[in-house]
C-alpha cells in the first residue's frame, strides 16, 4: 500500500494590483498646486525574491520557470546544515524572504519570532497537501500558519551495493541496516571503500541513539554519554563527515553513508548517468529509519511577502510537485500530484514509502536549545577523537 503522507485542487494565484485611483471629485475647489509623490499600490513590491534553500533540492528550471511567468527575480542561495540555517536567522538581517527548516528546528524558530505566520489566503494550493503530513507538521507549528512542507524523507543508510559486498567479503549483510555504520564489526571492513556521515550533530545522534535504543530526540544527558561511547569505537573507520555527499556516493568516494534517502537516490541516479554498473541504494534499516520534513517558511524581516507567497504557491501547483519527486526523488506530500509521478518513482519505497514501514519509522521531534548544545558538544567530541 502507498502511502504519501500527503488532496486535490488546483487554483491559479492571480497577484492582483490593489492601487488606488484618484477620481476627480466634481465642483470641488481647485487645490493649490502641491509637489506630491503619486501614492504606491498596495502590492508595489520590488520584483526580486531571496530564497536559501538546501543544496540539490530543486528540480532544474523551476527558478527560470517561476521567474519567466512571473516577471520575479529569485536569488538563490543554499545552506547545508540546520545549523547553519539556525545560526543566519539567530544573527538576524538574513535578506531572506523564503528559507526550508527542518521541522526540528523550526519549531524554536517560530517560537523564537524567526518566522512570520503565511498569509493562507494567498497560496490557494495549499488544498493540495496531505492533512495527514500537515497534521504530522503541527508538533512543529500547532496550527500549521508558518510551515509549509517543501519535502520530506529519512535520514538512513545508504550504500555502493556491490562495493560494500566486495569489501565484507562474503560477510553476510547485517540484518539491522544501521550495523552497517555503528557496529566495528562491519565499520572495520567497510572502512576500506569508505564510509561517510552527514557533518551535523543533529543528524548523527538521533540516528546513534536510535540505534542504542534510546530515545531519537532525548533530552537526557546519560544518553547522549551512551551514544557517544558507541561512535567512539567507530570513529577511526569513518572517512568523511559530508552533508552534501552525493558525489561522493555516486564516484567512489564512499560505499557506506548515513545519509538521506533523497540524496542517496540521486547519488544512485548519477552514477548511473556516469557510466557507472555499481548498484547504490537507500536501505530501510529492520529497526527504523529516522522522518525529517523540511518546510518553507517566511522570515520575520521578509522584504517581499508577496513574492514569497507567489513562489509557495507556484511550488504547489501539482506539475511542480510531480517535477520534485521525479527529479529530486523526495517525496512532497502533495496529494494533488501523485498521479504526475513516473512509475518508476511512484513504486520506489525509499520515497513513497509503505504503511507498515512508515509505523516503524522514528517521526521528527525537536530539541531543546540545552539539548542542542550537549549534543553539539558530544558530536564535536566524536569527531575530533580518531
Ligand atoms: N539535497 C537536499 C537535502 C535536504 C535535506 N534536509 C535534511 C534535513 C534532515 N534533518
Amino acid at each position: 500500500m502507498k502511502y504519501t503522507l500527503c488532496s486535490v485542487a488546483v487554483a491559479a494565484l492571480v497577484l492582483t494590483a490593489c492601487g488606488k485611483k484618484e477620481e476627480p471629485v466634481a465642483a470641488a475647489p481647485a487645490p493649490a498646486p502641491v509637489a506630491s509623490a503619486p501614492a504606491p499600490a498596495a502590492n508595489a513590491e520590488e520584483k526580486v525574491l531571496n530564497i536559501y534553500n538546501w543544496p540539490d533540492y530543486i528540480p532544474e528550471g523551476m527558478v527560470a520557470a517561476f521567474e519567466k511567468e512571473t516577471g520575479i527575480k529569485v536569488n538563490y542561495d543554499t545552506f547545508e546544515t540546520n545549523e547553519a540555517l539556525q545560526a543566519k536567522l539567530v544573527a538576524g538581517n538574513t535578506g531572506y524572504d523564503i528559507v526550508v527548516p527542518g521541522t526540528v528546528f523550526a519549531k524554536g524558530q517560530i517560537e523564537g519570532g524567526l518566522l512570520q505566520p503565511l498569509d493562507k489566503s494567498k497560496i490557494k494550493n495549499l488544498a493540495n497537501l496531505d492533512p495527514a503530513l500537515l497534521a504530522v507538521m503541527t508538533k512543529a507549528d500547532p496550527e500549521n500558519k508558518h510551515l509549509v512542507p517543501w519535502a520530506w524523507s529519512f535520514t538512513t543508510v545508504g550504500i555502493n551495493k556491490t562495493k560494500v559486498e566486495k569489501a565484507l567479503g562474503g560477510m553476510p549483510m547485517p540484518e539491522n541496516a544501521w550495523d552497517l555504520v555503528f557496529n566495528p564489526k562491519y565499520t572495520a571492513k567497510l572502512k576500506s571503500c569508505g564510509i561517510a556521515y552527514l557533518d551535523s550533530p543533529t543528524e548523527i545522534l538521533p540516528a546513534a541513539l536510535h540505534y542504542i535504543g534510546k530515545d531519537a530526540y532525548s533530552n537526557n544527558a546519560e544518553d547522549y554519554k551512551a551514544a557517544t561511547a558507541m561512535l567512539a569505537k567507530v570513529r577511526k573507520d569513518v572517512r568523511l563527515f559530508s552533508a552534501t555527499m552525493i558525489d561522493d556516493i555516486a564516484g567512489g568516494k564512499a560505499c557506506a553513508a548515513i545519509g538521506w534517502a533523497g540524496d542517496i537516490n540521486i547519488a544512485a541516479g548519477r552514477a548511473k548517468d556516469n557510466g557507472s554498473k555499481d548498484v547504490i541504494e537507500a536501505l530501510l534499516p529492520s529497526t527504523g529509519a529516522l522522518i525529517f520534513i523540511d518546510s518553507i517558511a517566511m522570515t520575520k524581516d521578509a522584504k517581499h511577502p508577496n513574492n514569497a507567497h507567489a513562489f509557495i504557491d507556484f511550488y504547489l501547483r501539482p506539475e511542480n510537485a510531480a517535477q520534485m519527486a521525479n527529479e529530486m526523488t523526495y517525496n512532497t506530500g502533495n496529494k494533488a500530484a501523485v498521479d504526475k509521478v513516473k512509475p518508476e518513482i511512484a513504486s520506489n519505497k525509499t520515497i513513497f514509502v509503505d504503511a507498515d514501514y512508515l509505523a516503524k519509522m522514528v517521526p521528527p521531534s525537536s530539541f531543546s536549545n540545552e539539548a542542542r548544545e550537549a549534543l553539539a558538544n558530544a558530536y564535536n567530541a566524536f569527531k575530533k577523537g580518531k
